[in-house]
């Protein structure tokens, strides 16, 4: 009897043995199912696909005028993706235009021309990020703000990273395959390189700008070409972070003093050796004299000659040196001074390929600064922006903080460098005064884990990165709109697909991205209000700290330096009269913030030191506003909490707990952070929290006693 052919048709009954083997394959292959189904509804909702998470609907035919890499690519995410007409034609065409600049590009309906095959790919990506989110697709031409656009791993060759939050480095790890380059690896990569490419980033610095002597060894460089050889074809170039003091660690130097010959020469055989291995590399990102780290004033020689060493020997393989203005010492000077005083008598003496790079404040990324008076400074020394994606102090992959109102606010700066409308935008784009080089860097949020940045939301930070380096001028809610639809597609929730596109709008799309756009002044409110800054805990960065001073830590380290509370006031003077920092800025700014009653609230105590009865605009004085604002903070994330249970029916169940759970947390943070300042700037003020706002649920000595490197550690 042929069971087999029985059972398919159903006349012979299977012996028990057979029954009993049925039954295990059945149970195993429904088994097998449920893991398979499970492991795809992981992929699908566990955010890795960032914002590109459309398949095609449709046929589209695609005519291509050049062949290469990357247009291969572009034809590939059109037939990929496609959502437009049916059967539509799409012509790329690489031919040159003098309107369009860079890797810029023409698009529209029909087709995409480009003067290079990456501008193709920069055109296909526009269009098809305009055609998911519902945007309009008509004829226009779209230029890069800034010609370099590139994001800074902080990360280390052991695979830790520095202010990293999502886990581990997708570049380095320790271990016995260190070294293996793996194909998960490289699947890795071209994911990494495909999003980046989406938004417009070209280049990436992989390695932490505290940078290791071994960066340079020959093993490590081999590694980096294969993740250059990946990253290539998405038009994203590989960089290096470099220590100063590397001829002397790793190539046996007496010295690494930049005008010794033996250590020129030692750099000189080192770019050659890079450039043979990576023919477009990059070129060098320098954190030197900063933070002890090593750089050429060790030798008695100025950044200036530093700088233009390295650039000399860049130069013939088209590389750039960006040269960190991040530099402060214990001199006793104001620190927000310090990078300003040590830049600006260099001026003009660095090459056309040396970029300062300077973060946007004069401080250290704080939750809110006036831009680093260095931007409208600088005029014959090219000068970028460093941002920082990864949250150092913005609640780490724990708190939900968009980044784009910051960076907007940042880069909508007027510094009046040549009248009004001189925007930071402006100062660093090539706008005001010409640059050989412009560039932009982002601190990376990237890191192993399968949501790529820690939280689902601190996507929209890359994205916001990314798409402002592309057009310095967008507005945060374009950028918020843009990433919302990409990233929770109305037709990729079940429970949404029976409601109307006005419903999702209304009940889903507006309400978060009123939470994206209030929650970095939120987290202002709970932190720091009113221009007060760098009142950490300890080094982590993450919860209150504004009464540590550990004896014996540099005063620059510790938060009372900062925040200089005492029971006459509060704020760090920077008047005329105090340090005298708002000299480094142009008028009419400078007599902005130097008057009481120009000076925006925003960035008072900043500016002013100002005694605990100043009457502020609204009437109320500055205590009352403090509390206030406090106040106002712990109840904006309450709001992002409910807000965010009402949306649950338009999301999936893994990105709706996930983001719900670590909100819980931001809740329990934002109370801390104002309990903490609340009680502890209370014994200054010596004033009630008004009567009207809820009262402190901790007590300040058990904050004090911890560390706060998480909140957890308090609850636990
Ligand atoms: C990479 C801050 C951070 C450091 C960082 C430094 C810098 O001080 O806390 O981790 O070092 O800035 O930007 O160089």
């Amino acid at each position: 009897m042929n069971s087999y052919k029985g059972r398919e048709y159903g006349f012979d009954q299977p012996t028990l043995l057979e029954s009993a083997i049925f039954n295990v394959h059945v149970k195993i292959t429904i088994g097998l199912t449920i893991v398979f189904i499970c492991t795809l509804n992981v992929q699908a909702e566990n955010g890795h696909n960032l914002w590109l998470r459309a398949k095609s609907s449709a046929s589209v035919i695609v005519v291509c005028s050049m062949k290469s890499a990357t247009t291969d690519i572009a034809v590939q995410e059109l037939k990929q993706c496609w959502h437009g007409k049916k059967d539509a034609t799409i012509v790329l065409t690489v031919k040159h235009n003098p309107s369009i600049k860079g890797d810029g590009f023409e698009f529209g309906p029909d087709g995409i021309q480009a003067n290079t095959d990456l501008g193709v790919l920069y055109g296909v990506y526009e269009l098809l990020r305009r055609q998911q989110s519902a945007e309009p697709i008509e004829k226009e031409i779209s230029n890069p703000s800034y010609e370099r656009r590139i994001l800074n791993h902080w990360d280390n060759l052991d695979g830790t990273i520095e202010r990293g939050y999502a886990g581990h480095s997708i570049f380095w790890r320790k271990g016995n395959d260190a070294w293996r380059v793996t194909e998960k690896d490289k699947r890795l990569w071209q994911e990494y390189a495909r999003a980046n490419a989406s938004l417009g980033i070209n280049g990436a610095v992989l390695n932490n700008v505290n940078a290791s002597p071994d960066m340079l060894n020959t093993e490590t460089l081999n590694r980096v070409k294969a993740i250059a050889d990946v990253l290539r074809p998405y038009g994203i170039r590989a960089y290096l972070s470099v220590k100063f003091s590397s001829p002397g660690l790793i190539g046996g130097l007496k010295t690494s003093d930049p005008v010794d010959p033996e250590v020129t020469q030692w750099w000189k055989t080192k770019v050659e050796e890079i450039a043979k291995l990576i023919p477009d590399f990059g070129g060098f990102l320098v954190k030197a004299n900063s933070e002890g780290q090593p750089g050429p004033q060790d030798f008695g020689r100025t950044h200036a000659v530093g700088a233009n060493m390295l650039a000399d020997l860049l130069k013939p393989y088209g590389g750039i040196v960006m040269w960190r203005a991040f530099v402060y010492k214990t001199s006793g000077e104001d620190r927000a001074k310090q990078a300003y005083d040590e830049f600006m008598p260099l001026d003009g003496q660095f090459r056309d390929n040396v970029i300062i790079q300077a973060k946007n404040g004069p401080i250290d990324f704080q939750p809110r600064e006036p831009f680093s008076p260095l931007f409208g400074a600088l005029e014959t020394t090219s000068v970028m922006p460093e941002l920082q994606i990864t949250q150092e102090y913005l609640g780490q992959s724990t708190h939900l903080v968009f980044l784009a109102p910051m960076w907007v606010e940042f880069l909508q700066s007027d510094t009046y460098q040549k009248g009004e409308g001189s925007t930071v935008a402006r100062c660093t784009d090539g706008s005001n005064f010409p640059q050989r080089f412009t560039a932009i860097a982002g601190v990376a949020n990237i890191g192993l884990d399968s949501n790529w940045c820690g939280h689902q939301f601190a996507q929209a930070n890359w994205y916001a990165f990314g798409r402002l380096a592309w057009n310095n001028r967008l507005t945060s809610d374009r950028i918020a709109d843009e990433w919302i639809r990409l990233t929770f597609p109305r037709h990729q929730s079940d429970q949404s697909k029976t409601r109307n596109v006005s419903d999702w709008q209304e009940r889903f799309l507006l309400p978060v991205k009123h939470m994206m756009l209030q929650s970095h002044e939120a987290a202002v409110n709970y932190m720091m209000p009113l221009g007060l800054h760098h009142i950490f805990a300890g080094d982590h960065h993450y919860g209150p700290g504004p009464w540590y001073a550990p004896t014996g830590l540099r005063a620059d380290w510790t938060p009372p330096y900062y925040h200089q509370a005492d029971t006459n006031g509060i704020g760090f003077d920077r008047t005329r009269t105090g340090s005298n920092a708002v000299r480094q800025y142009r008028e009419p700014l400078c007599s902005q913030f130097n008057e009481l009653e120009t000076c925006p609230e925003i960035y008072l105590l900043w500016f002013h030191h100002l005694p605990w009865n100043h009457k502020m605009k609204n009437g109320r004085v500055l205590w009352d506003e403090l509390c206030y604002r406090y106040d106002a903070g712990v109840r904006q994330v309450r709001e992002f909490q409910k807000l965010w249970n009402q949306i649950q029916p338009y999301v999936d169940e893994q990105r709706f707990t996930e983001v719900r759970s670590k909100l819980r947390r931001q809740c329990r943070a934002a109370q801390i952070w104002k309990d903490g300042c609340e009680l502890y700037f209370q014994q200054f003020s010596r004033r009630p929290i008004p009567a009207d706002l809820e009262q402190p649920v901790y007590d300040l000595k058990s904050l004090e006693e911890l560390d706060f490197s998480t909140i957890d550690e308090f609850e636990n």
